[in-house]
Formats: structure tokens, sequence, C-alpha cells
């Protein structure tokens, strides 16, 4: 698979509006879009830098994957996402060489992608997703 981009970071915040008022101070910036990932529990907030994105990510229920990373280890950086062209392919690839992945097969991300993630015990540390975005 060819990594093109990284598509975005995902961070995690206790609230939305937290990260809102950050972005605004910080650099004049205003939320681009929301979005509820309702089978993650989360609400997404993104802020495009250039190529890139800022992910926001306001868990929904505490037991969710970010709340439980936000109780552990508190708000920052949650995830990395690299763009892929074919994201079915990428993950049998990753499935073949034995890679532990978290999602098995692809499944619909924020803004229409397709998305799978990468268990952290794999990659040093850092939760990854494959991301193949809509357009
Ligand atoms: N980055 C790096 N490591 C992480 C992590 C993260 N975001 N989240 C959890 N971990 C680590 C923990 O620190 C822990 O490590 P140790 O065993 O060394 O202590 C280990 O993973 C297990 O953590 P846990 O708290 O017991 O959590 P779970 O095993 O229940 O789940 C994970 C961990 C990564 C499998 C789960 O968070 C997951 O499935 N994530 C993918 C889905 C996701 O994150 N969705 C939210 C974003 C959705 C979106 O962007 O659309």
């Amino acid at each position: 698979m060819k990594l093109l981009r990284i598509n975005h970071l995902g961070i995690a915040s206790n609230t939305l509006d937290d990260a809102a008022g950050r972005m605004l101070k910080l650099f004049g910036m205003e939320v681009e879009h929301i979005e509820e990932v309702a089978s993650q529990k989360v609400k997404t907030g993104f802020y495009p830098v250039g190529p890139s994105t800022l992910e926001y990510l306001e868990p929904t229920d505490p037991a969710s994957a970010v709340g439980k990373f936000l109780e552990k280890k508190g708000p920052g950086i949650h995830h990395v996402a690299f763009e892929v062209d074919d994201v079915d392919a990428a993950v049998k690839e990753l499935l073949g060489k034995g890679v532990r992945m978290i999602d098995q097969t692809p499944r619909d991300g924020a803004h229409g992608a397709r998305i799978a993630f990468i268990h952290p015990a794999e990659t040093g540390g850092v939760l990854m997703e494959l991301c193949q975005s809509a357009h």
C-alpha cells in the first residue's frame, strides 16, 4: 500500500466547545464541520490545516474508546490517520502479514470516509487509522 498523506490527527477533548474556544483564541479558526459518529459514540469537529485536518473528538459516552482514553490519559493526540487509495486492499495486506487490526473490514467514518484502525500494540503505542476519502 502507499500512504498518500496524513489525512487528519484525532485529538481527544472533553468537549467540542472547549476545543472551539482554544482554536479560535490560538489561530482564529472556526470549526468547518461537526458530525456525530454514533457507532463510535463520539462527536467530531473538523479544522482544516493545509492538506490535512485536526479532528477534535468529544465522547458521547464515558465508556466509549475516546471516553476511556480521556479518563486514562487526559486530553491530547488520540490517533493519526493516513489516507490510502484503497482501504479494503490495505486492510487485506496488513491482515495477510498477521497484523492485529481493530477493524478486520473497513467501516464508515465521519465525512463519508471508509476507515480501519490498526491496534496501537502494533505501532509502537500510537493508534493509527487508514482512511479512504469519499471524494
Ligand atoms: N492511542 C494509543 N494507545 C491507546 C489508545 C490510543 N488512542 N487507546 C488505548 N490505548 C492503549 C492503552 O493505553 C492500553 O495500553 P496498555 O495495555 O499498555 O495499558 C491499551 O491500548 C488498551 O487500552 P484500554 O483502555 O484497555 O482500551 P481498550 O482495549 O478497551 O481499547 C482500543 C483500546 C485502541 C482497542 C480502542 O480504543 C479502539 O478500538 N479504538 C479504535 C476506535 C476509536 O478509537 N474510535 C474513536 C474515533 C472514531 C473516529 O475517529 O471516527
